[in-house]
């Protein structure tokens, strides 16, 4: 695929994923914590997350209608968790998605409720799945709810929280880099996997996934470190420069700009490395391959 056709094939997913995004919260609802919760949802976003998730399904084989909640729930909980990362109680930024913060927008107290209802909701969404297509659904519903959870991101968050640039190793950070960023990647990655039952008991598969999910969680991650100190709030939509600023330990701040370079090619490198297994495998994986140079390119 040439760029452009990356280009069209990603707006094609973003389109399916937000017209079934749409119809999550009403629109204009009497409820301050539904229209905030709407704001963040719709705002924006590139939707990194469920278009890999409906790639890889589609590269399974698994049904669209069938995959769509999950990818949905997903990127609720991504939105939240945006959400109250922005919080003045955590990094107390102004600017997301290229607009005023859900607290900016709505104040504290209904931004928190907002995050809370979008996980609440996504919760909601999964176990309706699991209660209506069964064991799978529910496998994959619970690989979800870890990888957002005290293990993944939210564990992540934890130990980034309390993590200043001079006092963390290289391990260390990689630590707070996987759950925190990595591992809503991997869900989306191994969601389809685990919710079909056609390819469970394909191992190899499972762990090319696994390969491509890891590296591509870092590079994403290291790319985004590369960014905030390269890049401009009008093109990234969000503040940049905060990180330094605020001693925070990124791949920047630890290893400098030319480390992290260098690391972010091997890691391009090695996620290519994990595609072409799943190739010989005997997928097709020209849609993954597409979209990991869509975000080899990305410049927000
Ligand atoms: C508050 C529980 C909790 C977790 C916060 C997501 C997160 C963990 C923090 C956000 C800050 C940050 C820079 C995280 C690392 C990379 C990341 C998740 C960037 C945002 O994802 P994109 O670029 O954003 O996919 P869009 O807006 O396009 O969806």
């Amino acid at each position: 695929m040439n760029n452009s056709e990356t280009k069209q094939m990603m707006s094609q997913y973003r389109d399916a994923i937000e017209s079934y995004l749409e119809g999550v919260f009403p629109e204009n609802s009497e409820d301050a914590t539904v229209r905030a919760a709407r704001y963040s949802l719709m705002v924006g976003g590139k939707r990194i997350r469920p278009a890999l998730m409906l790639m890889v399904a589609d590269m399974l084989g698994a049904e669209r209608e069938f995959i769509m909640p999950f990818a949905a729930a997903l990127e609720m909980i991504h939105t939240y968790s945006l959400i109250h990362d922005d919080l003045p109680c955590m990094d107390n930024d102004e600017l997301r998605r290229g607009m005023p913060t859900c607290h900016i927008r709505y104040g504290e107290a209904t931004a928190l409720l907002a995050g809370d209802l979008l996980l609440n909701s996504a919760y909601e969404i999964l176990l309706e799945q699991a209660i209506t297509h069964g064991s799978y659904a529910a496998l994959a519903g619970r690989f979800m709810a870890k990888s957002a959870g005290g293990v993944g991101m939210i564990g992540g968050q934890s130990l980034d929280i309390s993590s200043f640039s001079g006092s963390v190793t290289l391990e260390r950070l990689e630590e707070i880099q996987r759950k925190k960023t990595g591992a809503l990647l991997t869900a989306a990655i191994l969601t389809p996997f685990y919710a079909s039952d056609n390819h469970h008991s394909n191992k190899e598969l499972c762990v090319a996934l696994t390969d491509y999910a890891s590296h591509l969680g870092l590079s994403f991650q290291i790319k985004d470190d590369i960014l905030d100190v390269e890049s401009s709030p009008e093109v990234l939509g969000k503040s940049i420069g905060k990180d330094a600023a605020c001693d925070k330990a990124t791949f920047v701040t630890v290893c400098g700009i030319e480390s992290s370079q260098k690391r972010l090619s091997e890691e391009y490198d090695a996620a290519y490395n994990a595609l072409n297994s799943i190739k010989n495998l005997g997928f097709d994986n020209e849609l993954l391959l597409s979209f990991t140079d869509y975000l080899r390119g990305r410049t927000n």
